[in-house]
């Protein structure tokens, strides 16, 4: 079979353009794929430096391709003309229904544990969605063939397989060890990380280099036992670290080690003060809210109770509004050019609306949970209450996206947003403060104490909590409101 796969998101965790760590077992799956003859295309919409470095990689990692952004080797490409691909089954990160994991896609591609539970009749009808719609339509019969052909001499070719994956380790495996020195849970961006290295003395080592997330650090033209990478351009969060040896046999080895980094910045301590208070429907369940030209725009949540509205600033006068059909939960809001759109939460469903009359243009589909929208003016930033925050094209397909990390750690639930000069403004989900952090490194910059906007009779509440920012860049001021509050507070960020 051809089986085309997606790279960022599928094979390794979305960094680009940088590359993220490889997805549990993608590269065990791929390789099982590999090893049983089927073809591997590379389907991907990284091009040129950004391509090879994927390939690269997966090189690495053990993984040839038939083809790269090709249906055949030798297919010549026109890159004016967007092409369809002609593979038998498609494994993408963005197919309906989200990715199920590679010890899924592996539990489904072993014949030995399918035809078990064929026989047992175990797949039952959640598990037959998923693979429904990771191999899209009429394919699902085809694979159930080709599963059958293969369950006969599927555990010959298993032992096989094992005896020679444990051959290849002796053969090549002769670093036994290379860590950080100190066990941490997460370590601190700008500071070096120092990492040692074990190998027996039979091993004669040429030379060493080492790499944090596939970016050259540092060469070794002697072996060394202990060596430090430097962290100051590396993300917050998950990266890795990898120390390429080459053996005086000529052989190379690589040895990884995934470790955790936090923000070296302090957020800076902030108030608000208020400068005016506006009324505020106590019905509205504030999921998004923007300012522009005069008006609030506000969208609202609860099933059934879900609306998109625009608000006269001045005279609290209601001009428009829209009501959700009652099975979505409406969630973040954002302007973005003459259009408004609006998330939810579960329906992995936008819709993009016309500004003025608020009719319906388009709907887009997403493959996580709708939290927070705001845009820079080219992307739209979105959160799904992780410590994620991602950027999309106006299309909804994701063009990169960072974690966001404070100097204690992950910052989770980040609900709505806005983008103000070069910063993003979150509410954090049942807090009663605001954080605003870099959309380039994730860190958080501020941590801004709301809790004086808090009405008294919601301070214990969990469901009618601080929600909602909005900006005016002409007066400068923050509009800040709750879920279901009587009131929104004009605001200017105080020391
Ligand atoms: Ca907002």
């Amino acid at each position: 079979m051809k089986i085309a796969v997606d790279f960022d998101g599928t094979i390794v965790e979305n960094r680009f353009p940088g590359i993220g760590k490889p997805k549990l077992f993608a590269f065990e799956t791929l390789e099982a794929l590999q090893k049983k003859g089927h073809d591997l295309i590379l389907w991907t919409y990284r091009s040129g430096s950004k391509l090879d470095e994927a390939v690269a990689f997966c090189q690495e990692h053990g993984i040839e391709f038939y083809a790269v952004n090709k249906n055949f080797p030798e297919e010549a490409e026109d890159e004016r003309v967007s092409r369809k691909i002609a593979a038998d089954i498609y494994i993408d990160d963005r197919n309906l229904g989200g990715f199920p994991g590679w010890s899924e896609v592996w539990k489904m591609l072993n014949p030995e544990v399918y035809q078990d539970d064929i026989n047992l009749g175990k797949i039952n009808k959640k598990g037959m969605g998923w693979l429904k719609r990771l191999f899209s339509r009429t394919l699902l019969l085809l694979i159930v063939a080709f599963l059958a052909s293969c369950t006969a001499n599927q555990k010959e070719e298993k032992g096989q397989g094992q005896a020679a994956e444990e051959k290849e380790k002796t053969t090549y495996d002769k670093v036994v060890a290379f860590r950080a020195k100190q066990t941490k849970d997460l370590y601190t961006t700008g500071q070096d990380i120092g990492f040692q290295l074990e190998w027996p003395d039979t091993v004669g080592i040429d030379s060493m280099k080492t790499y944090a997330n596939t970016r050259l650090k540092e060469s070794f033209y002697e072996p060394v036992q202990e060596l430090a990478i430097t962290t100051g351009d590396l993300p917050v969060g998950t990266n890795t670290f990898k120390v390429e040896v080459w053996l005086d046999n000529g052989h190379r080895e690589n040895h990884y080690q995934t470790l955790r980094l936090k923000s070296d910045i302090t957020p800076e301590k902030l108030d608000c003060r208020v400068v005016r208070t506006l009324d505020h429907d106590p019905t509205a369940f504030t999921q998004g809210l923007y300012y522009e030209d005069g008006y609030i725009y506000e969208g609202t949540g609860k099933r059934g109770a879900s609306s998109l509205r625009k608000v006269d600033l001045e005279t609290g006068e209601l001009v428009s509004s829209l009501a959700l059909p009652a099975e979505y939960f409406g969630e973040g809001i954002t302007g973005y050019g003459d259009k408004i759109i609006q998330l939810t939460w579960t329906s992995r469903t936008g819709f993009i609306y016309d500004k003025e009359s608020f009719s319906l243009i388009n709907k887009v589909r997403y493959p996580t949970e709708g939290w927070g929208l705001t845009t820079d003016g080219k992307k739209l930033i979105m959160s799904d209450g992780s410590a994620t925050i991602y950027f999309l094209n106006p299309n909804f397909n994701e063009t990169g996206r960072i974690k966001v990390y404070d100097d204690q750690g992950p910052v989770r639930m980040l609900n709505e947003l806005e983008y103000v000069n070069g910063k993003v403004y979150a509410n954090v989900y049942q807090q009663d403060y605001i954080i605003s952090f870099s959309p380039e490194s994730g860190k958080v910059l501020e941590k801004i104490d709301c809790s004086k906007l808090v009405p008294e009779k919601y301070k214990n509440s969990r469901e009618n909590v601080l929600n909602g920012i909005a900006y005016d860049p002409e007066s400068q001021m923050f509009f800040l409101t709750g879920k279901r509050w009587s009131n929104m507070y004009q605001v200017e960020l105080v020391e």
